[in-house]
């Protein structure tokens, strides 16, 4: 039925697969949801639909790849530390695929067509393979290390957007666990005048695949978890742009805090977070 299922087990067509099996069937939940569960905040959002979704990757991957290892959003406990304890956990595995079922649970429980399913794999700590798929519009979001970032087989190349004057960002705001709210209001209101305007779409992963694209100039976010950020870390960095922390470390599975960019405009977005950061943490 989709034109992108492959047949061959390569890594990618297996997590091509996965994402597109997923997503049909998330798209097929949609207005469904007949029991709404929190974790570690009302506003954090956890459906059947999330673990069913993980469950079908999960069996999939493992029907080709036995021997590998997943980490899933929905299969570790829920807390600030649980992406940093699950890769630890995860530290000697050779294959370690990293799991977001869906991204964007929020919009997805209220019908905003706006979500993803994000899978990466990793193999001794270094991501791979990046598959983002968003199941509103039949978009396969398709990275494989050195080998470039396509959707539907089109090549995806970062804007050229030069300066941050010119740019189109994209921004989240994660419930407020670690007390990041200050620092998330105060990049916004910092960054605004200085951008040609922001967007806060709800999908950190989609966002990232935005960014590869050229449909975004940059994106950052703050308190991200690796299930968040892996797929779409490759996908950027394939597409010629540039992924760090939000102080301008380079980017790895630990990092939380994500700014990415097309490169042009990296340094000053950067910059400009850390003047933000400056002036959320005096009114925090
Ligand atoms: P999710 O839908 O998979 O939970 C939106 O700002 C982004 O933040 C989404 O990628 C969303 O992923 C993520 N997010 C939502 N709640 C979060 C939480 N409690 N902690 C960290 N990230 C969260
Ligand atoms: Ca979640
Ligand atoms: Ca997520
Ligand atoms: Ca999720």
């Amino acid at each position: 039925k989709t034109p992108y299922v492959v047949t061959s087990k390569s890594y990618t067509a297996v997590a091509i697969n996965a994402a597109s099996k997923a997503g049909e069937w998330i798209k097929s939940r949609l207005g469904t949801v007949k029991q709404l569960n929190t974790k570690s905040a009302v506003s954090d959002l956890v459906t059947e639909v999330d673990k069913g979704a993980e469950s079908m990757i999960r069996k999939l991957i493992f029907t080709h790849f036995p021997d590998h290892a997943i980490l899933g959003e929905e299969g570790v406990a829920p807390g600030p530390e649980a992406s940093a304890q699950a890769l630890e956990k995860y530290a000697e595995e050779e294959y370690l695929w990293i799991v977001d079922p869906v991204d964007g649970t929020t919009n997805f429980v209220h019908g905003f067509p706006f979500f993803s399913v994000s899978i990466a794999l990793a193999h001794k700590g270094e991501i791979i393979v990046g598959v983002i798929y968003d199941p509103s519009r039949d978009e396969m979001f398709v990275a494989e290390k050195g080998k470039g970032a396509y959707v539907h087989g089109k090549r995806m190349q970062v804007s050229d957007e030069a300066k941050l004057e010119e740019s189109l960002l994209a921004t989240g705001f994660p419930v407020d666990l670690a007390g990041t709210l200050p620092v998330n209001m105060a990049g916004l209101a910092y960054l605004a005048p200085k951008v040609r305007n922001i967007r806060s779409g709800g999908s950190a992963a989609l966002h990232l695949a935005y960014v590869a694209a050229g449909r975004l100039t940059g994106f950052w976010e703050i308190g991200l978890n690796a299930w968040d950020t892996a797929a779409g870390a490759l996908m950027v960095m394939e597409s010629g742009g540039q992924i760090t922390d939000t102080a301008g470390n380079p980017y790895s599975l630990r990092t939380r805090h994500i700014a990415a960019t097309n490169g042009a405009v990296h340094s000053e977005l950067v910059q400009a977070l850390k003047e933000a950061a400056a002036t959320g943490l005096e009114n925090a």
